[in-house]
């Protein structure tokens, strides 16, 4: 980060910008199929040369990986597939020796039912574990493993009840993720004691914070009521208001702040992912003053392509997508921060969900969209391949499928009389794996990836879209990318200047303003397949003697005469006042 942006210690991650690893899909250095700690290790020099500042790991540790290590069975440790504790100190290492810094992902709203403590929770009623989870017995009045006795009609996030009956006691442990995924009871002060022990084991052995997997359900109503039914899907019910930024949830994150970052001079990142978070509920979480988070992933802006459920899919209106992040820059202008992404393990790729991955436009989609929300007051977050301007993948069977959500998603939906040619169209198109599909690194053999046979099949595309094709061309989107990165570094407006949404009404151009001091930039992209005039850009006169800072197009040309941006095209202009 540079001083000259001002900014106090604590508050470093206003400049930075961040890189999501999934190490499953980065780089395989030991030929298994699998990417490990060594592969990444491998590739720091990629990283650096793009020029991010922080790397988000998601999970290495120990886990069955029944939900790609999302289920974790030691929390101290490093799962053999990726390497071992050495390899990370290694990495971490590498990292800081870049001037990088290293955040972990902090999945503790559950653990993996191999863990010991569910393990141990498991072996008898009277365990002095059992009460590190949730178990209930059968609803009143009904027999365990009857359907409907369970102890609340929830649905799981991956299809089926979110409770789990052990025979052996007789009773019921919720899941709101996988049956293997047992959520840990947060009420209890021994769980977050046993937490924020663990915390401490990793930040002392020199990581830079967390992303907390969602740590907005670690709170649950305790009366655990039943849902409101989901329309069509009855019995089941909707969870979700009953776990999400429950009653606790500010005390727990306020105590973890004062029992873990609290008690070390360095200055941690701690970003909350938060499904269902409000703009009024992040102002909470990111205030400052509350001592609970520095930011939160929230999901509006993912979710204007849905209707109710993921599945459920309607084409994406650009002033709804346009509207919620204003919503949300206007929200936290005066507390609080915004994170800033439209990638990650669990969303499909952005140019193929809200831009065009076809020949023509994807280079300038990519780079249009990623202009747009790099520009933004904000930490953005880039998910690995999104540098590379990486589609989703061209699946056919249910067998080419591996994550548990999309996988479980097919047998119930075809169970319950679905179409599966058309439950197989909404994989395509929104499945987890599209993102998790192996870094393309060139357009050899597996795209670089492994020598081995990968996990998961790799794009074909890669052979034209891989990072040392992109590195080579200076119009690519990884270079695109570094100067976003690069103008973070030094335009004090991207990291300190307001925001003002313009041309709220138009179909196909996403315009605002970035005002500091004297400093005013000008943000416009036309995020449509066809040209868009833009003379109703207040001032555009100026606008259009002004300084273009940068572009992901050819200069327009002179001939042009009315400001018009041609399909996906970006530019950010400067003007000093
Ligand atoms: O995701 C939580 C979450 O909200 C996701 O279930 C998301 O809604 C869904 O994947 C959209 O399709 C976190 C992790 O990011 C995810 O990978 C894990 O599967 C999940 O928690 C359980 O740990």
């Amino acid at each position: 980060m540079t001083d000259h942006l001002e900014l106090p210690a604590r508050e470093w991650w206003k400049s930075a910008v961040v890189y999501q690893i999934y190490p499953r899909s980065f780089a395989d250095s030991d030929g298994d199929g699998i990417g490990d700690l060594p592969g990444i290790t491998g590739r720091l020099d990629y990283l650096a040369a793009l020029g991010v500042d922080v790397i988000w790991l998601s999970p290495v540790y120990p886990s069955p990986q029944d939900d790609n290590g999302y289920d974790i069975s030691d929390y101290q440790d490093i799962d053999p597939v990726f390497g071992t504790l050495a390899d990370f100190d290694e990495l971490l290492e590498g990292v800081h020796r870049r001037g990088m810094k290293l955040l972990m992902d902090l999945v503790v709203n559950h653990t993996s039912d191999e863990h010991p403590w569910f393990v141990e929770s498991r072996s008898s009623r009277e365990n002095p574990r059992r009460d590190w989870y949730w178990w209930r017995p059968p609803r009143p009045g009904m027999t365990a493993g009857d359907p409907g006795a369970e102890p609340t009609n929830w649905l799981s996030a991956f299809s089926g009840s979110a409770w789990e009956l052990d025979r052996d006691s007789g009773e019921y442990y919720l899941h709101l993720f996988s049956r293997k995924q047992p959520d840990l009871n947060w009420e209890n002060p021994e769980v977050r004691a046993a937490v924020y022990a663990m915390m401490r084991w990793w930040l002392d052995r020199g990581v830079d914070g967390f992303r907390m997997d969602v740590i907005n359900m670690i709170s649950k109503d305790p009366a655990l009521p039943d849902g409101h039914s989901h329309p069509g899907s009855s019995p089941w019910g909707d969870g979700l208001p009953h776990v999400l930024n429950g009653p606790n949830i500010h005390t727990y994150l306020q105590e973890m702040h004062r029992e873990v970052f609290a008690l070390h001079s360095r200055a941690f990142l701690a970003v909350g992912e938060t499904p269902g978070c409000t703009v009024e509920e992040a102002r909470l979480y990111t205030d400052p003053a509350r001592g609970e988070l520095d930011m939160v992933f929230q999901f509006e802006h993912v979710q204007v392509d849905q209707d109710g459920t993921k599945w459920q899919r309607r084409p994406l209106v650009l002033g709804e997508l346009r509207a919620v992040m204003n919503r949300w820059q206007v929200g936290l202008a005066d507390v609080g921060w915004n994170s800033l992404y439209w990638n990650n393990h669990d969303q499909p790729r952005v140019v193929s969900r809200y831009g065009d991955d076809g020949p023509e436009h994807r280079v300038r989609a990519a780079t249009a969209l990623g202009t747009v929300l790099h520009l933004h007051r904000g930490t953005p977050y880039i998910y690995q391949g999104e540098e590379l301007g990486m589609t989703n993948a061209p699946f056919v069977h249910i067998e080419d499928f591996r994550d548990i959500e999309s996988v479980n998603h097919y047998a119930a939906a075809v169970a319950a009389g679905q179409d599966p040619h058309a439950v197989l169209e909404d994989l395509r198109a929104v499945s987890r794996d599209n993102a998790r599909t192996p870094m393309q690194w060139d357009g050899g053999l597996h795209a670089g990836f492994t020598t081995g046979t990968p996990w998961l099949a790799v794009n074909p595309n890669h052979r034209e879209i891989n990072a040392e094709a992109a590195q080579a061309d200076p119009g690519s989107v990884w270079h695109h990318y570094r100067a976003l990165i690069g103008l973070r570094h030094t335009e004090s407006a991207v990291v300190h200047g307001d925001f003002t949404l313009l041309l709220t009404e138009h179909e196909q151009l996403y315009a605002f303003t970035r005002r500091h001091r004297h400093t005013v930039l000008l943000v416009i992209a036309n995020l449509s397949s066809r040209t868009a005039v833009a003379d109703q850009v207040p001032d555009v006169a100026a606008w259009e003697r002004a300084e273009l800072l940068l572009s992901n197009a050819p200069a327009p040309d002179a001939a042009h005469h009315r400001f018009a941006l041609r399909p996906w095209e970006a530019r950010v202009y400067r003007r000093v006042q």
